[in-house]
């Protein structure tokens, strides 16, 4: 298992099973009762957010007889936290955002929370500090100045990094997009307008992203492809894996539940980028399961990642496949002569080249073969 990096995150495995229309199926578990069960499953590291580990109301003394607990349980299991995150959605102080809230109390209770949970990663080790703004949007767009709510999360953003680097933190931060749920629209909604919104920040080098599969597919996007541009742009530093069926409320499903084929164009894409982050599984048992449930579902989440890293290995090694994609990528001479950056003399050549708009388009491409190989592969039938 160790040769992946697999974590989960307290509130991951430790889900009660509320939803809006029913109460909790499970009982709780301790932090610590979590880093033994995830060391029993054969995880590799835990990831919280602050008040997943200390209550908000937490006293000074409570609070350090929690860190001291939960530090003698990584001890003892060997697990590592390679990210932590702020719980910025759950107090009634948040309903109206965080960051972005419209009360300067709030904006400015944010930031002393959010400084508070990056000491308290800080003391694990963490080096990825996410940043997902549950409530970060509006119902109403009466009720919000868009753009000023882009300032106030730009200046929160710049403030934070500034803050880490003071303290010599080292951490690298990660932006979670969700276009919706709990808000009824999120700022941001999506992993290509993080991508955009980091490059308007003092720091944008230390800043990437978080993207999760439920996400982008709630939005009714590829999921790959905004991975494909994270990578693309050096900026995948994290990610967040689960499952997910386009025009639904956040489902939150074991990694591989439905789209195994999507599932596997992930993975076959985070392998062959050399991806080695941590595989973090953001997601939760159903709501019918007990604790033995609960280890099946986290047990599967990381079986099923490898089932499918081996089905890329077959995929990048089978004869049949590669032939059809060397053919599929063939070279053509002739218009070798085309390619690479502006030259006034290429252009001019470019300009006088006659083609043979009729042979392009008939030309046959074989996809359909190669998608039938695919999940012949997949199907475990060649
Ligand atoms: C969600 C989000 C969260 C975040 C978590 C870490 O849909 O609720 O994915 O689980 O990932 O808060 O920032
Ligand atoms: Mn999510
Ligand atoms: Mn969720
Ligand atoms: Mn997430």
């Amino acid at each position: 298992m160790t040769q992946h990096k697999f974590t989960f995150g307290l509130w991951t495995v430790g889900n009660v099973g509320r939803d809006p229309f029913g109460e909790p199926v499970r009982k709780t578990l301790s932090p610590v009762e979590i880093v033994h069960l995830l060391a029993e499953v054969g995880a590799w590291g835990v990831n919280f957010h602050d008040n997943d580990l200390v209550p908000i109301d937490a006293n000074a003394s409570q609070k350090a007889q929690i860190v001291a607990d939960f530090k003698q349980a990584l001890k003892d299991t060997g697990l590592v936290v390679p990210m932590a995150t702020t719980n910025l959605f759950g107090h009634p102080a948040f309903k109206d955002g965080a960051f972005t809230s419209n009360d300067p109390a709030v904006r400015a209770y944010a930031l002393q929370k959010t400084m508070a949970a990056m000491d308290l990663g800080a003391e694990f080790g963490a080096k990825t500090y996410v940043f997902w703004g549950g409530r970060e949007g509006s119902e109403t767009d009466a009720s919000k100045n868009l753009l000023e709510g882009l300032k106030w999360f730009r200046e929160a953003l710049n403030f934070l990094c500034e803050y880490s680097n003071a303290q010599g933190y080292g951490y690298r931060f990660a932006l979670e997009a969700k276009p919706n749920e709990p808000r009824g629209d999120i700022f941001l909604p999506t992993t290509g307008a993080m991508l955009g919104f980091i490059q308007t920040l003092d720091q944008p080098e230390m800043v990437g992203v978080n993207p999760e599969v439920a996400h982008e597919t709630m939005a009714g996007l590829n999921f790959t492809h905004a991975v494909a541009q994270a990578l693309d742009a050096g900026k995948l530093f994290h990610i967040d894996l689960n499952d997910q069926n386009s025009g639904r409320y956040d489902q939150d499903y074991r990694f591989g539940a439905q789209n195994y084929k999507q599932s596997f164009f992930l993975v076959k894409l985070l392998h062959d980028a050399g991806y080695d982050g941590p595989l973090h599984f953001d997601a939760h048992a159903y709501r019918s399961e007990d604790l033995e449930g609960v280890k099946d579902f986290a047990r599967g989440c990381m079986r099923t990642y490898q089932i499918l890293a081996e089905k890329v290995q077959r995929f990048n090694a089978d004869p049949e496949i590669q032939a059809l994609l060397a053919q599929i990528n063939a070279p053509n001479a002739d218009v070798e002569q085309f390619r690479g950056g502006y030259t006034p003399e290429r252009a001019a050549a470019l300009k006088a080249y006659q083609f043979d708009r009729q042979a392009l388009g008939e030309r046959g491409l074989g996809y359909e073969k190669l998608d039938q190989l695919t999940f012949e592969l997949l199907m475990g039938a060649r």
